[in-house]
């Protein structure tokens, strides 16, 4: 309807491969190779999305994340009120947007807990996972997108994971609850990251076997914004040094539709490992094909990557990782900005088509 059409967008789609082609071969070998075939992603949804989904209202959100911690002794860590109002401010906003909420308990025994004998103990510490799906779209066929709501008691936690906490929420209102999509979108905000990935794994966990064949796809997004910006996308196809585990079949789909996505934005990608470092483990490790972006912690930007991206070689990705100084301050707009058009346009496709993943019957 009054778009290019499938031909057209085929063939925007080519150039934008071909633009990615020469972009990642200036990676000087470490950049994530697309796999073979033909351009991935796409549609009216996507882009629109894309369009919509603004670095502004994203950061509108990090504001309010900020002025919670601000209220809260400077942090939003799991079992302060400061995440207990993170939780509030997510769900809340939603609900309001016509989305049904969910703020399923999940019981936090972190790895430092293990080994003292607090096992079962009285008074183990509970918390609360975030949890909003579109009314519309096959609920057979979910596309998942998740971040982490807690920061580290050490700080206010923007860019770890504020920023991938707004983005959702910006992606998540622009969507609507409502949205013309095939297949139904998730977004789960997962409590306790920080210590040791228990939301996504009580999340995961708590799936029936049928439930987690549902899942179609996850994309994690922790740490998009990060102020000496690298633009990394998750090794879903196994060509980059480091991954620990093999993700599922389609992983490779997923991160051939970022790479792309960001090369059209004239942003070349590089792989990062699938190690368990994030939200996505649990998922890589049910066999769900996962996917997500990554703008670096605390290692330097090499030489070679401050060439390909600008910014600072010999300074860490993020200079405030888990520290005091990780505020809306600590946050690259334009690098976001990227981030942000990236997720959405991948939301949108998915949303709309999920060609190059599983189908039901072979997942799980
Ligand atoms: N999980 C992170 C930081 C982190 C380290 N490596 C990666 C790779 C991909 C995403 C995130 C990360 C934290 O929350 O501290
Ligand atoms: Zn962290
Ligand atoms: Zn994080």
């Amino acid at each position: 309807m009054g778009g290019p059409g499938r031909a057209g967008r085929a063939r925007a789609l080519v150039a934008a491969v071909m633009a990615s082609l020469v972009l990642t071969g200036c990676a000087s070998g470490t950049g994530s190779a697309p796999a073979p075939g033909g351009p991935v992603g796409g549609g009216p949804l996507a882009e629109r999305l894309a369009a919509e989904a603004t670095v502004d209202g994203a950061v509108g959100h990090l504001q309010a994340l900020q002025a919670i911690a601000d209220r809260n002794g400077g942090n939003r860590a799991v079992g302060t009120p400061g995440y207990d109002q993170s939780v509030e401010y997510v769900a809340s906003t939603l609900s309001r947007a016509g989305f049904r909420v969910e703020t399923p308990t999940i019981v936090v025994t972190s790895e430092d807990d293990e080994g003292e004998g607090t096992e079962g103990a009285v008074g183990a510490r509970t918390t609360r996972t975030v949890i909003a799906q579109t009314t519309t779209g096959r609920t057979d066929e979910v596309v998942l997108s998740g971040a982490h709501l807690d920061s580290v008691p050490e700080g206010p936690g923007i860019n770890d994971d504020g920023s991938g906490v707004a983005a959702n929420l910006e992606i998540a209102l622009r969507l609507g609850a409502a949205a013309p999509v095939t297949n139904a979108v998730r977004f789960v905000w997962f409590g306790a990251e920080e210590e040791g990935l228990v939301g996504s794994q009580q999340y995961v966990q708590g799936l029936s076997a049928d439930q987690r064949r549902d899942v179609a796809l996850m994309l994690n997004s922790d740490m998009i914004a990060s102020p000496n910006a690298g633009y990394f996308v998750y090794d879903g196809d196994g060509s980059d040094p480091g991954s620990t585990e093999d993700a599922a079949a389609g992983s490779a789909t997923i991160e051939r539709l970022l790479v792309d996505r960001l090369a059209s934005l004239g942003v070349p990608a590089q792989g990062t490992p699938f190690n368990g470092d994030s939200d996505y483990g649990p998922f890589v490790e049910a066999a769900i094909p996962s996917g997500g972006i990554f703008t670096g912690d605390a290692p330097s930007k090499t030489p070679e990557q401050a060439a390909l991206w600008g910014g600072r070689a010999g300074v860490p990705f993020d200079v405030c990782y888990h520290r005091a100084c990780d505020t809306t301050s600590n946050i690259d707009r334009v690098a976001y900005g990227r981030m942000l058009n990236a997720l959405a346009f991948g939301i949108g496709s998915f949303a709309t088509d999920l060609d190059g993943l599983p189908p039901r019957a072979d997942r799980g």
